[in-house]
C-alpha cells in the first residue's frame, strides 16, 4: 500500500470530473487500498479518487471512532433524497477550513462495492453528509463551492499562506 499525496485548494484538477470506472479490477482494488491508506493517515473520514489526481469515480468513507468500518463505492450515485440539513463541513483538500453546507438529510446511494458487485445503501447523518461530499469531489466539486465569493476569496488567500510555509 502506499501513501498519496492530496491536491490542495485551489487546484484546477479539484474541479475537474471524474469518470466512471467500466472495470472493478485489481488496478481499481489497489487504488482503493491505497486511497484508504491515505485517508486514515491524514486523517480523515473520507477521500475521493480526484483529490489524489485520479479522475475515476471512486469513494473510500469510514465514518467509525475504531477506524474499523471501511466504506469503498465505486461509480456511486445518489437515487434518492429527502429533506435538507446544514452541517459543518471540512476537507483534506482545504486544511484548516470549516464551513457550514447545506445537504440533504437522507440518500439513498447506489455504487459497485471493491469487488465490483452493486450494492445499495441509506445514509443519513455524517456518513450521508461525507458520501454527498465524496460524490461532490467526483463531480469537480469542492465545498467552498457553495460559500459566498468574498469567502471563497479569504479561502484561497489562506491556502496560498499556508502553502509558502510548507
Ligand atoms: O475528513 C473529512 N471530514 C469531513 C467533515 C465534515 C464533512 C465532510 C468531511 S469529508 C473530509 C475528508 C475529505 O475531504 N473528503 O473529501
Ligand atoms: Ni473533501
Amino acid at each position: 500500500m502506499a501513501i498519496l499525496d492530496i491536491l490542495i485548494y485551489p487546484d484546477s484538477r479539484l474541479h475537474s470530473k471524474a469518470r466512471p470506472v467500466a472495470q472493478v479490477d485489481s488496478r481499481i482494488r489497489k487504488l482503493i487500498d491505497d486511497m484508504s491508506e491515505t485517508m486514515y493517515a491524514a486523517p480523515g473520514i473520507g477521500l475521493a479518487a480526484p483529490q489524489v489526481n485520479v479522475m475515476e469515480r471512486i469513494i473510500v468513507v469510514d465514518i467509525s471512532e475504531s477506524k474499523d468500518s471501511l466504506l469503498a463505492m465505486v461509480n456511486p450515485e445518489i437515487i434518492q433524497s429527502e429533506g435538507q440539513d446544514e452541517h459543518e463541513e471540512g476537507c483534506l483538500s482545504v486544511p484548516g477550513v470549516y464551513a457550514p453546507v447545506k445537504r440533504y438529510e437522507n440518500i439513498r446511494v447506489r455504487a459497485l462495492d471493491k469487488q465490483g458487485k452493486p450494492f445499495e445503501l441509506d445514509a443519513g447523518g455524517l456518513l450521508g453528509v461525507c458520501i454527498q461530499h465524496e460524490i461532490d469531489h467526483l463531480d469537480g466539486k469542492v465545498f467552498v463551492d457553495y460559500l459566498s465569493h468574498l469567502k471563497q476569496d479569504r479561502i484561497r488567500k489562506k491556502m496560498q499562506k499556508v502553502m509558502r510555509h510548507s
